[in-house]
């Protein structure tokens, strides 16, 4: 928690989705696709799993998420693009091996037009070796 982060829009507001408080999010302003929210873990990291706390209920949230060790090279190691699955908690396992040190949330879609927020992600990982 409380790693830097930053976002494409309003990133002075990115640290709400790392705070710990469910109550705080990052709010993207917009429902545009290719939003996206970052955070950097200090570190490489061998990424387990990740769960994010979105918005509302209702939407199926469409997005992927892609990791970095430089912050400027990215990969796509989860896509939950065709994702049909409504609801705000969202878990999702990287795959084995996963090793990075920036992890980065792109919204493509939500059904309804709503927006991409951030109330909190959380993820679970182990110190490199
Ligand atoms: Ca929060």
């Amino acid at each position: 928690m409380n790693q830097p982060t930053t976002s494409s829009t309003y990133p002075e507001n990115s640290w709400q989705g790392n705070d710990e408080s469910l109550e705080t999010a990052w709010n993207s302003g917009n429902g545009n696709p290719g939003n996206w929210w970052q955070v950097d873990l200090g570190q490489d990291y061998v990424l387990t799993e990740i769960n994010t706390l979105w918005e509302y209920n209702s939407p199926v949230y469409r997005y992927y998420i892609e990791v970095s060790s430089d912050g400027e090279s990215f990969e796509r190691v989860i896509d939950q693009t065709q994702n049909e699955t409504a609801g705000r908690e969202r878990h999702d396992v990287f795959p084995a091996g996963t090793c990075a040190r920036h992890v980065r949330i792109t919204m493509t879609a939500a059904t309804g037009g709503f927006w991409m927020l951030v109330f909190n992600a959380e993820i679970i990982a182990l110190v490199a070796e």
